[in-house]
């Protein structure tokens, strides 16, 4: 009646692992077994590198959603307060290093032939921690698809001009925000707000890598945001597993083999550090 099942005088519920252990255990063999994996990464991967998430706590500016500051409406109506944000996010950034879990999956892409690094975030973390590896490897595999841009360039908001731009900004006036070198114009962040397509070529190659994987390992994403969240959706729906790790549960949740519960730098390592690597053999 809800007791312990004895053998022998055993008690045997405490030999078992915690229903965490066997899931990590049972994460940990897909990864080792997979011929082909896309990680999917969102802000929760770069919460514990003290990068603010967007729709938990902290993930207010000045009391705006993000919704309503990234937007192409929003940046006509007001550039100087879109780029003060932005300004903001680059200064929190630029103090920001690459965690356990960026330097694992970073090590898990460039061992694994096949594993890509496919990133909403902007902050560049993920090639901050490809960059720690030895130029031998395959370091180029570790590079994210950085499906919404970079914080740390910038493109025209007239002609074609796309440039990276480390330096801070001055967003104290219309008049001290960035212009274009090349024509004048006003210089946005080469991000991918709302309502606007992401890059075709990063979206193909991203879809082509969802629908090929085994293993589709979702980490921090309040996975939302469209066409990311379908990413995983993808895999699943052509056989692969989606494995989750998050703090809380998300859409993504029912349709993952598994899920794991906690935070990116507590998990992540445990799930991708033990496979042996075409690197390391
Ligand atoms: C931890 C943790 C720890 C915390 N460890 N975990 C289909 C259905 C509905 C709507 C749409 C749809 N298709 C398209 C849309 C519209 C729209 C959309 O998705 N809207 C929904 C919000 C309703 N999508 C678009 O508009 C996209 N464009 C598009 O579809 O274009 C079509 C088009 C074609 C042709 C012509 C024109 C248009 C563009 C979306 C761009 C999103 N941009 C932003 C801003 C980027 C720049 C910037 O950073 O400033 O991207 S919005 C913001 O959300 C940012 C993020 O990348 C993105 C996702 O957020 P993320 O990463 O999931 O963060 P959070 O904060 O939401 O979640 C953090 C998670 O981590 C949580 O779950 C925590 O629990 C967890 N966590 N700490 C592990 N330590
Ligand atoms: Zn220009």
């Amino acid at each position: 009646m809800g007791g312990t099942r004895r053998e022998g005088g055993r008690p045997l519920t405490p030999d078992r692992p915690p229903a965490t252990d066997q899931a990590l255990f049972r994460a940990r063999a897909h990864v080792r077994d997979a011929e082909s994996i896309l990680v999917l990464t969102g802000a929760g991967v770069s919460a514990d590198s003290g990068v603010p998430t967007f729709r938990g706590p902290g993930g207010l500016w000045k009391q705006r959603r993000p919704e309503e500051l990234a937007t192409p409406e929003a940046f006509s109506r007001d550039p100087r307060l879109v780029w003060e944000w932005y300004a903001w996010r680059q200064e929190r950034i630029r103090a920001c290093v690459p965690n356990a879990a960026h330097l694992a999956l970073a090590r898990l892409a460039w061992g694994h032939g096949r594993a890509r690094i496919v990133t909403q975030n902007i902050d560049g973390l993920h090639a901050d921690a490809a960059a720690t590896l030895p130029v031998s490897g395959a370091r180029g595999n570790a590079m994210p698809l950085e499906l919404h841009g970079s914080i740390f360039r910038v493109r025209c908001t007239s002609c074609a001009s796309r440039t990276a731009r480390r330096e801070p900004i001055d967003a104290t006036s219309v008049e001290s925000l960035p212009t274009c070198p090349s024509c004048g114009e006003l210089l946005r962040p080469d991000v991918v707000w709302f309502g606007e397509p992401l890059e075709p070529a990063a979206l193909t190659e991203a879809f082509e890598l969802a629908a090929a994987a085994d293993v589709c390992l979702v980490v921090g994403t309040s996975a939302v945001v469209h066409p990311a969240a379908r990413l995983a959706t993808t895999t699943r729906a052509a056989g692969g597993h989606v494995i989750e790790v998050n703090r809380e549960e998300t859409p993504i949740t029912s349709i993952a083999s598994i899920s794991l519960r906690g935070s990116a730098v507590e998990v992540v390592p445990g799930v991708v550090s033990e496979r042996r690597t075409a690197n390391s053999e």
